[in-house]
């Protein structure tokens, strides 16, 4: 590749990693069609891919049993001072970092080649993307970045240019002795996985796991972790938030920016189709949102992905059709069960279940078989580009003006469906304390209460109190062109243990009381927690919802918020003297507002 041969730190990057890592040849990414196509029959060819006879140019992959999700035991943040990663990290000091990750790089690529990726974050030339290289042994992960990221060779024109970029190494660490057979997943073993953050120099060291955020560094690894910290130094912000446009039936719009941890459905939200006449809902992006102030003085966001790597598992035509729909063709499939004639199937995709298939582990399977057909977080890879409710404005370079931020989390008591922030430092609060029980989709026992601030505990490249006031100064220089902030939790039940809300495309009608609260079109009534829709206000038309349950889902129960109040305390005491004294005193407001 010409181009890369006039970047100097590209190419001394480059040939460092190559002296240590010693692949069999190097080869240059351009991101075309024919690339991907040309990676993919290889891998067919070796039998890692399996084609999906019943879905035009898809693929199923399937991983080794041991490396199926992101691991956050074995991801760091390497800062020279232990602090500066703060207590939501695990730190290792970058020297001994380094050192260890070096024996284990020497030599790990041999057998195999090594791809170099060029890629950007965000529209190629917008002022708020970033450029990366990706290095990596993985053919599956060069096909997912074509998926995941914007590969071109321009990116080597621009860094001829001078751009910076930001270095990423990857190894799935399996090298190959001559004649060995290769496995279908090579990767090392869990005590050998290392996702490595060096947030000081913007640099990202991977090695042992070829799936998902551990090995598709643009992602988790770039677009959240490195990101968050350059944001901060820069004044932006980088957020684990979905974006999408809501348009009332005057053709108003609404950009809405939406965090929620794993397993909350936030695809789902992203792609929704709204219940309530009228009203329009377009996907932005399903998972991260790269912010900066713009002229006007309001914060205009970006998706800085390509595509969706969304989990497959729940999601069906009657909880997502428009995600069912863009994962008609051109898709990679990862850990999904393979069906008789040539499919994908995953557990809640249709409700008859096939009578065989074969499982992520590529064993038959039946429904008498004790476990699951395809992996809780079996995922797709697709181009966002080929989804039907694709916001036109997507891939605008200027991004879209956001006017709503929402936090939320799954409880099945205690929060209602909906209130909204008081103003920006108490939406911070919200943010900062917002908690959700775990799901078999994400880690730590099912059901167990699991303080998130912003959704970002695990992506957070920093201290997480330096986060909580960049987010304080953020609200400062905004002022009153600061997006509103509201909590949602669509996950309450019953004391019988029913979802008390229907979700999915009737949240249409919490987003709808949202952007009337902006107007000023409904008031809201103050309580202990934040302000809460007046009766009649949230628009129930058509839904089938019986009073009593509309009343247990905005029920406040004092004595169970004063019960949260240690586990709050407990959670800010771990940022130690970095805790911002606003959120203290906000701590200390709602104790007095709940007597
Ligand atoms: O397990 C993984 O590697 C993927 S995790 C993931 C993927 C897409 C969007 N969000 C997430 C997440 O964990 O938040
Ligand atoms: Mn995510």
């Amino acid at each position: 590749m010409g181009g890369a041969a006039k970047n100097e730190k590209l190419n001394k990057w480059i040939e460092e990693i190559a002296d240590m890592c010693r692949p069999d040849g190097i080869y240059w990414c351009d991101g075309t069609k024919e690339e991907y196509d040309r990676m993919m029959a290889k891998m067919v060819e070796t039998g890692s891919a399996t084609v999906l006879e019943k879905r035009p140019n898809s693929f199923l992959f399937r991983t080794d049993p041991s490396d199926v999700a992101r691991v956050e035991d074995r991801t760091f943040i390497s800062t020279s001072s232990k602090d500066d990663a703060g207590p939501t990290n695990n730190w290792l000091d970058p020297v001994d970092l380094k050192n260890t990750m070096r024996g284990l790089y020497q030599g790990c690529m041999k057998g195999r080649t090594m791809y170099v990726i060029p890629f950007s974050m965000g529209p190629i030339g917008s002022p708020i993307s970033k450029i990366g290289v990706e290095v990596t042994d993985s053919p599956y992960v060069v096909c997912n970045m074509h998926m995941m990221t914007r590969v071109s060779a321009r990116i080597y024109e621009m860094l001829s240019a001078g751009e910076e970029f930001i270095p990423c190494l990857h190894s799935i660490g399996a090298p190959l002795a001559a004649g060995q057979k290769d496995a279908l997943w090579p990767c090392a073993p869990i005590e050998n996985k290392y996702i490595s953050h060096f947030p000081e120099e913007n640099l990202i060291w991977s090695y042992g796991s070829g799936y998902g955020g551990n090995a598709l560094l643009g992602k988790k690894c770039l677009a959240l972790r490195i990101a968050s910290a350059m944001a901060r130094r820069e004044g932006w912000m980088a957020e684990h938030m979905l974006i999408l446009r809501l348009t009332n039936p005057q053709g108003r719009q609404y950009h809405i920016a939406a965090a929620f941890p794993s397993a909350c459905g936030k695809t789902n939200l992203a792609m929704m189709r709204p219940t309530i006449p009228g009203w329009k809902c377009e996907c932005i992006g399903d998972d991260i949102a790269w912010m900066k102030i713009g002229p006007d003085g309001r914060l205009h966001a970006i998706n800085p992905e390509n595509g969706f790597f969304g989990v497959a598992p729940g999601t069906s035509y009657g909880t997502n059709p428009m995600a069912m729909d863009t994962v008609r063709e051109n898709v990679i499939f990862t850990n999904c069960a393979l069906t008789d004639d040539g499919d994908v199937w995953w557990e809640g995709m249709t409700d008859e279940v096939p009578g065989h298939l074969i499982d992520w582990k590529g064993r038959d399977w039946t429904p008498d078989s004790r476990e699951e057909a395809a992996h809780p977080n079996a995922r797709f890879t697709v181009l966002a580009s080929q989804c039907p409710v694709i916001c036109k404005d997507w891939e605008n370079p200027a991004g879209v003006p956001i006017d709503i931020f929402i936090f939320g989390g799954r409880r099945s008591s205690v929060v209602p469906l909906v209130y909204e922030a008081f103003n920006w430092e108490h939406g911070v609060f919200l943010g900062a304390t917002a908690a959700s029980e775990t799901t078999s989709a994400n880690i730590g026992a099912v059901g167990n209460l699991r303080r998130d601030p912003f959704a970002m505990k695990p992506f957070c490249g920093y201290q997480m109190g330096d986060y909580f006031r960049h987010w304080l100064d953020m609200g400062d220089t905004l002022g009153d062109k600061a997006p509103r902030i509201f909590y949602v939790n669509w996950f309450r039940k019953s004391p019988e243990g029913m979802f008390l809300w229907p979700g999915f495309s009737d949240n249409s009608r919490v987003l709808k009381w949202m952007c009337e609260r902006i107007e000023g079109k409904v008031g809201a009534r103050k309580t202990e927690i934040g302000l809460l829709p007046n009766d009649g206000d949230l628009d129930l038309s058509g839904l089938d919802i019986a009073p009593e349950n509309m009343n247990e889902l905005m029920r406040i129960d004092s004595g169970a918020w004063r019960a949260e109040l240690p586990d709050i305390e407990r959670h800010f005491a771990e940022f130690g003297a970095r805790l911002p004294a606003k959120l203290k005193k906000q701590l200390q407001e709602l104790k007095k507002r709940l007597g």
